[in-house]
């Protein structure tokens, strides 16, 4: 009598199906609000003609150090000298508003710039107690507060919430002379970072770009698995020539392969509204 046998199969609706928010006139505002990613243009050019000293501070995966590598390529292509970029990996177990943390970005590197990316934010004082540290935050971690005086492009409240990786790399797309380049350059990050938040089975639908041509050209299997080793391929800037230590591809001693935190978010597929956004251990990166 019941329909068990006649039951239609189920539409799964991948991650970018979702109701988009749109601006007044009815465009879809994606990944973050353009004004919001244009100030960070600007901000990012004004940086890179600095000449100062800039701080990339990303999370430590596979999301978070493409972000950085993409910033970092950005910020080259556009005139900084590498030797003024530094990168600073928070130790584990803390967050960037730990006062041991904050010490260490100020008097470590001393930047004129920093930019964090993909660490979740909260209320804060400022990222470093420098006042004339100019600070900018790319993120997509659900989050209304931030730490003072910073330049926030969140993509935490317009579906299908983009990673933070993808995020920087749209954000950083118009500013290249060359786009073609960067896309051959960094596209296949975005794709990692991607991959590394939300599951290997999302479909890139729009509005996420079409990356078809990166993912034909080095392979979903690629990509996924240079996520889940953590990225060994995405070398951190300043230190080009050294491939990543052992330490960076194992798991560590302590954590069971049975872990829930661990296995968990790799096969639950986030939702739009809610990515995964699980960290996972820490490369041994000493900056
Ligand atoms: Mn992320």
């Amino acid at each position: 009598m019941k329909e068990k046998k006649l039951k239609p199969r189920l539409h799964v609706p991948d991650y970018c199906e979702v109701e988009t928010v749109k601006d007044e006139g009815g465009k879809t505002i994606w990944p973050a609000p353009a004004d919001a990613m244009e100030r960070a243009r600007a901000f990012i050019r004004a940086c890179a003609q600095s000449g100062k000293p800039t701080l990339l501070v990303p999370d430590k995966d596979a999301d978070g150090l493409s972000s950085g590598v993409i910033l970092h390529r950005t910020l080259t292509a556009l005139g900084l000298p590498t030797d003024l970029i530094s990168t600073h990996i928070v130790t584990k177990g803390s967050s960037i508003h730990d006062s041991t943390e904050r010490d260490l970005m100020s008097t470590t590197y001393n930047p004129s710039y920093i930019i964090v990316l993909d660490q979740g934010s909260r209320a804060a004082p400022r990222v470093i107690d420098n006042s004339s540290t100019k600070s900018l935050i790319l993120d997509h971690h659900l989050s209304d507060s931030f730490p003072e005086d910073a330049l926030v492009v969140s993509a935490c409240h317009y579906p299908p919430v983009a990673t933070t990786s993808l995020l920087t790399y749209l954000t950083c797309l118009p500013l290249h002379p060359s786009p073609t380049t960067f896309t051959e350059s960094c596209a296949y990050l975005a794709c990692i970072g991607t991959h590394g938040d939300l599951g290997n089975t999302l479909k890139w639908l729009p509005p996420f770009p079409d990356l078809t041509p990166t993912l034909k050209q080095h392979t979903k299997k690629a990509i996924n698995e240079a996520r889940l080793d953590r990225a060994p391929s995405l070398h951190l800037p300043e230190r080009p020539s050294h491939p990543p230590s052992p330490s960076y591809q194992r798991e560590p001693k302590s954590t069971p392969k049975s872990n829930a935190t661990r296995t968990a978010p790799r096969n639950s597929p986030p939702t739009a509204a809610s990515p995964c956004c699980a960290s996972t251990p820490p490369p041994k990166f000493t900056p």
